[in-house]
């Protein structure tokens, strides 16, 4: 039989939740927690009136919850809110098991699925940042626990000497890891250079985890991104290109999905990965509309976004899962709540036709006529045109072929040295 951890879970009913808030989060919580491979034994809601700065939910119940872990072996305490480090190390203390919080549950999520060497580096930056405030200097070395190089040096004098140590190596790790990542950004904005070669329209998928984006990705493109039931299936971006049904090429970007409380060391630390949204011409927000608290996941997403500096680009709400969504009293308020959505089911390819058109007429109110001469030396350019654009004349001259068409911005900045007339 293989052994699992066991886990309480706890979350905090303050004097401005309401009860179904603080349920419905610690539902995620428990969703997080049987990702990071762990069982949940119960789940408690703890009423509070003041937060207890040295053991949170205060000395009392810390104790209590003590001799649950006591009687029934469990190996961890899981909090749906983040901890100081100061209470964190108190809790352990009365607690004797391991003290888990949002944060730290989501990092050791992040950790198991990171696939790529740049998906490595980028997490462990997160969970050094987190674990930087939080050495004391007892027992293991953190540094030593985390397989920072070099930790389990001969430097084993006890006390100050050996935290400063600690912290030191971990600063150097950090900015070792950091000048790795800058590497990444580097050789990624090459990349995109090289696209913009022939820079097709880029549209990244946005939300909430689970909200399906991998799978609209895989049944847009052909594509075989992960898809789970859990939360995090995807940490890296793909990207694929794709023809619309009027012919125009585009690229279709799919990314780590978000959750509330994403923790800010994980923000700061992807923002390479999430460079591609940034860049992005269009947003593709998957919601899953058959999600009890999808509002809640939109406005997640959004300030998300705000935090990621990304703003000014065109999104499309894609409401996702209406196969899931059986009363059709709802889905008639949700269309009537959002009626600039687009309402799918990517799993059962339902209603794709209008996301496509919806993302054409997007992408069509930046289109401009124009007539260009094409050397015949530049016919890659020819194609380009007839990908990115929609041709409406051709016709060959001594010096090359002429072009009237309908392009957009980027196309448009390609081509301009052979630009011959404009409307
Ligand atoms: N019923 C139904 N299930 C869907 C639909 N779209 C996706 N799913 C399911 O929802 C789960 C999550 O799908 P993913 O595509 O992995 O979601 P994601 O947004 O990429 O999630 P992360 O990568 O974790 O951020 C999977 O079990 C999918 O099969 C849909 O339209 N209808
Ligand atoms: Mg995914």
């Amino acid at each position: 039989m293989s052994f699992k951890e066991k886990a309480i879970l706890v979350g905090i009913r303050d004097r401005y939740k309401k009860l179904s808030q603080v349920q419905n989060s610690l539902e995620e919580l428990q969703r997080l927690t049987e990702t990071a491979g762990a069982e949940v034994f119960s789940k408690v809601i703890q009423k509070i009136n003041n937060y207890n700065p040295a053991y949170f939910i205060g000395q009392g119940k810390a104790e209590e919850l003590a001799a649950i872990v006591k009687q029934e072996h469990l190996q961890s305490v899981i909090f749906d809110d983040d901890l100081t480090p100061a209470q964190q190390r108190n809790l352990e203390e009365t607690i004797r098991a391991r003290i888990v919080d949002r944060t730290k549950l989501i990092l050791d999520i992040f950790a198991q699925r990171a696939r790529t060497a740049e998906g490595k580096l980028q997490v462990e930056l997160a969970r050094l940042n987190y674990l930087l405030p939080r050495l004391t200097g007892k027992g293991v070395a953190l540094a030593q626990q985390i397989g920072v190089g070099g930790a389990r040096g001969p430097m084993r004098g006890p006390g100050e000497r050996k935290l400063e140590y600690d912290r030191r190596r971990i600063r150097d790790h950090i900015s070792f890891l950091n000048k790795e990542i800058n590497k990444i950004k580097e050789y990624r904005s090459l990349q995109r250079k090289t696209r913009q070669d022939v820079p097709l329209p880029i549209i990244s998928l946005v939300g909430y985890t689970n909200a399906g984006k991998s799978t609209l990705l895989n049944n847009l493109t052909g594509a075989k991104v992960f898809v789970e039931d859990k939360l995090f299936a995807t940490l890296d971006p793909t990207t694929r290109s794709f023809t619309l049904p009027n012919k125009q090429k585009v690229l279709f970007t799919d990314t780590v999905g978000f959750i509330r409380k994403l923790p800010h060391q994980l923000i700061a630390a992807f923002r390479a990965t999430l460079e591609e949204v940034v860049q992005a011409d269009i947003l593709l927000h998957v919601i899953d509309a058959s999600h009890p608290e999808y509002e809640q996941q939109m406005q997640t997403v959004e300030q998300v976004l705000k935090d990621l500096e990304v703003s000014g680009q065109p999104v499309i709400k894609v409401f996702n899962k209406i196969d899931l969504v059986k009363s059709p009293s709802s889905l008639e308020r949700l269309r009537r709540l959002n009626p600039d959505g687009v309402f799918i089911s990517a799993l059962k390819k339902e209603n794709l036709d209008e996301l496509y058109e919806l993302i054409s007429a997007r992408l069509a109110r930046d289109l401009k006529e124009a007539t260009f001469l094409i050397p015949f030396d530049k016919f890659k350019l020819v194609s380009h045109l007839f990908d990115s654009g929609y041709v409406k004349e051709k016709s060959y001259r001594p010096n090359g072929v002429m072009i009237r068409a309908l392009v957009d911005k980027k196309a448009f900045n390609t081509v301009k040295k052979y630009l011959r007339g404009k409307t």
